[in-house]
């Protein structure tokens, strides 16, 4: 709990009406998609840079602990505030400030829903390319948090390719800026990127820059249902060797397969064992002959039927199932432990033959799917109570396979609390403890987000 004066304080700030702290509502601010819970002492919405900043010199000098929150859709925990303290949402803060035809840029608040920067973009012929399977509901500024991935990262790359300037409050109150309106800047060093994917430990973000593309005059969408996801993932690679690029390029398993059919109550795969979705984008006589050339490969690597997402509907449909996994995924046992392995595309047949032997060896379900394309699958590991201990074992397995070939235990979903403890494993002693002195330099009291990339920052 909050002593009094403090929360007169803060009501001072953002006004009473903005400071919460009744039991139903801190219940709201206390989880995300990792379903882990720890309650704040109070929740704080401010409405500008200046009011954010007033919080982080109070809570400095009190030294209680900040966690700055979206819309709570992460997956390791990042807006979960496990040691107490102020959750500070950013509910008010959600306007598209502007949109720079001339320049191809945007400026957005940290609140703004993902989805609706991308349909106000469109609707001006530009282009968003960042697109998280939780598009819908996600904030950006959560996405900038953890460096979101999503669906067409194989082609575009990830949030931080697009972020070229950000507004950023330090945690003892400074108001800076980082980066600028241009595509280039080497002036000084790169603060925007350091600040993207830190996971809110570093600095809370309250004005965003992003770069836009303009929208693509076409897109093609297939889907290929193959009778093993070893063939699956061979068509992957062999699109992936090809000429052709896909934006989208999603392998989906059995076992994913089954839990979305069940969630969506209909029959997906018609007895397939996987399916691969494809989707690509440019000028119209381009995408024809790419989509033509995608299906090719798909049949030659075993495909037993492909279907082309002709209108706008299908395609829809086809994307509302891959995006309905995760969440379907709940309804199959009472837990998961969600991996967001990431490994050199041309190594996926291989992970996913080493993750098959992992979960035979444990006696665990196992369900792959992802963004195949782009090398990064979400390994699944769904669990009842008495099957977390074997499940520990597995990870650590799965997760050093993936180190073993030179990949990374987190794509795009951060390390949050759910990944500390292996942190060490990848980065090592001497790179683990220079990150720690960038946070220490930047944050001496640790209260920003404490607990989360680093089980201590000490
Ligand atoms: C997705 O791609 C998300 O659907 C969530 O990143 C993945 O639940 C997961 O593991
Ligand atoms: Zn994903």
């Amino acid at each position: 709990m909050l002593k009094p004066p403090l929360l007169k304080e803060l009501s001072q700030i953002v006004g009473q009406a903005n400071v919460f702290t009744d039991a139903e509502e801190l219940v709201v601010y206390s989880y995300d998609a990792t379903r882990v819970s720890s309650l704040p002492s109070a929740v704080v919405r401010p409405s500008s840079a200046q009011e954010v900043s007033d919080i982080l010199r109070l809570a400095n000098r009190e030294q209680i602990p900040v966690v700055p929150r979206g819309a709570g859709t992460g997956m390791s925990g990042g807006s979960v505030p496990l040691q107490g303290g102020l959750v500070l949402s950013f509910e008010r803060m959600n306007r598209i400030l502007e949109i720079d035809e001339a320049n191809r840029m945007a400026v957005v608040e940290p609140g703004v829903i993902t989805g609706d920067l991308q349909r106000a973009v469109e609707a001006r012929g530009l282009f968003y390319p960042p697109d998280p399977a939780s598009q819908q509901f996600c904030t950006l500024g959560g996405n900038i948090a953890e460096c979101a991935g999503g669906l067409r990262a194989v082609k575009y790359g990830v949030t931080r390719d697009y972020v070229l300037g950000l507004e950023v409050v330090l945690p003892t109150g400074e108001i800076i800026r980082t980066g600028s309106r241009t595509l280039k800047n080497v002036a000084g060093y790169d603060l925007t990127r350091l600040i993207v994917g830190s996971e809110g430990t570093l600095g809370v973000v309250t004005k965003i820059v992003l770069r836009l593309l303009s929208l693509p005059e076409s897109v093609r969408t297939l889907a290929a249902f193959f009778p093993d996801v070893g063939s699956a993932a061979h068509a992957i690679t062999a699109i992936l060797s090809g000429k052709v690029v896909p934006r989208a390029l999603e392998l989906i398993d059995e076992g994913s397969l089954a839990a979305a059919g069940n969630y969506l109550k209909q029959d997906i795969a018609g007895g397939a064992r996987a399916m691969v979705l494809a989707e690509v984008d440019g000028a119209s006589q381009t995408t024809e002959r790419e989509i033509a050339v995608v299906e090719q490969a798909c049949r030659e690597a075993g495909a037993n039927s492909v279907t082309r997402a002709e209108e706008q509907a299908d395609r829809d449909r086809l994307w509302k199932i891959r995006r309905s996994i995760s969440p379907a995924l709940y309804t199959i046992k009472p837990r998961k432990r969600s991996e967001d392995i990431v490994v050199p595309p041309a190594r996926i047949p291989d992970i996913l033959a080493q993750i098959q032997v992992i979960a035979k060896r444990h006696g665990l379900t196992i369900v792959n799917f992802g963004h195949a394309g782009d090398g990064n699958i979400h390994v699944n590991i769904l669990l009842e109570d008495e099957e977390q201990s074997a499940a520990k074992l597995a990870e650590q397995e799965i997760l050093a396979a993936v180190l073993g070939m030179q990949g990374s235990i987190s794509g795009e979903h951060g390390i949050g609390f759910s990944k500390a403890d292996y942190l060490p494993m990848e980065t090592g002693a001497a790179a683990l403890e220079a990150m720690k002195k960038i946070k220490r330099a930047l944050d001496p009291n640790n209260i920003l987000n404490p607990g989360k990339i680093f089980i201590n920052a000490e």
